[in-house]
């Protein structure tokens, strides 16, 4: 019976041991497959993916991120807003998701470079004339605002739109108290703020007057609109890392590796003393038979 008890608990450490073993093998493995850190987190930005891409389901929801690619963009890779009699208020922050959870540090008066693509039509220019749209103060012309967190990097006025397709490229350069974007608390977000107005009308069948408006931003995935960004290479180095905030970086490594180390070797340990006296045990029971 002893021997046969020693024999179940021999089992049972052999059938448990290679479980904890499994474990470590496939944690082990993982860590292996992301060395690569831009594939670990790929909407994060890394080396050579520092240009923050413009997405939106075309309806009202919006989000960016670092990623080339993006799978549930509108499929025209367009948002748009028509109104032929009216207006159209844009007011739209593109904010990152998931947030940003890399320290940056922005080179020194490197630039920052946007790129928009826009078509719009219809009037954005206050007036007082009768035959256009808008009015003495209810239109705005384009407004693009960059974010981190809640500090505001720039707000640039674009005032030479012209009707039809535009590209608006214009840079900025950072500041000395612009430089350190330090993960969640710098989530980037790009505001864009316009307001046009349409006065299209159809006196009769064959009589119409005034125009449309139209407000439609190309989204990235052309990698048309995007906003490129100076990131100092130094901002990939693990000890700039580790200086962020310490409940949104080390969390991974600082935290679970000791853990493991320690069930790992207990584990191992666990198995050479149990493994040798049973043996013993399992040799006298086949001595018996
Ligand atoms: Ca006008
Ligand atoms: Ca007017």
């Amino acid at each position: 019976m002893r021997g046969r008890s020693a024999l179940a608990i021999l089992l049972a450490v052999l059938l448990s041991v290679p479980v904890v073993g499994g474990t470590n093998n496939t944690t082990t493995m993982q860590d292996e497959e992301v060395m690569d850190p831009c594939m670990e987190d790929p909407e994060q930005p890394c080396v050579n993916q520092t240009s923050l891409y413009l997405w939106s389901n075309g309806q009202s929801t919006f989000w960016s991120h670092f990623n080339a690619n993006e799978t549930d963009n509108a499929a025209d890779n367009n948002y748009s807003q028509q109104k032929d009699n009216g207006a159209i208020n844009i007011d739209q922050r593109i904010s990152m998701n998931p947030s940003l959870n890399k320290r940056l540090n922005m080179t020194l008066d490197g630039e920052i470079r946007v790129t928009l693509n826009l078509t719009v039509t219809g009037d954005w220019t206050n007036d007082n004339d009768a035959d256009s749209a808008c009015g003495p103060s209810d239109c705005e012309e384009l407004n693009v605002t960059l974010w981190a967190g809640a500090t505001q990097i720039f707000k640039q006025h674009v005032p030479q739109l012209s009707q039809g397709e535009n590209t608006v490229i214009f840079s900025y350069r950072i500041t000395e108290e612009q430089t350190l974007w330090d993960s969640s608390t710098a989530n980037p977000s790009l505001q864009i703020q316009m307001k046009l107005k349409g006065n299209y009308q159809e006196s009769n069948v064959i009589f119409a007057s005034g125009e449309p408006a139209e407000f439609t931003l190309g989204l990235s995935g052309d990698g048309g609109s995007k906003v490129e960004m100076p990131i100092d290479p130094a901002s990939w180095d693990e000890a700039f890392q580790a200086g962020g905030d310490d409940d949104m970086l080390p969390a991974d490594d600082g935290g679970m590796l000791p853990g493991f180390l320690f069930t790992s070797a207990l584990a191992t340990m666990t198995l050479a003393a149990v493994y040798l006296p049973s043996r013993k045990d399992s040799e006298d029971i086949r001595d018996r038979t």
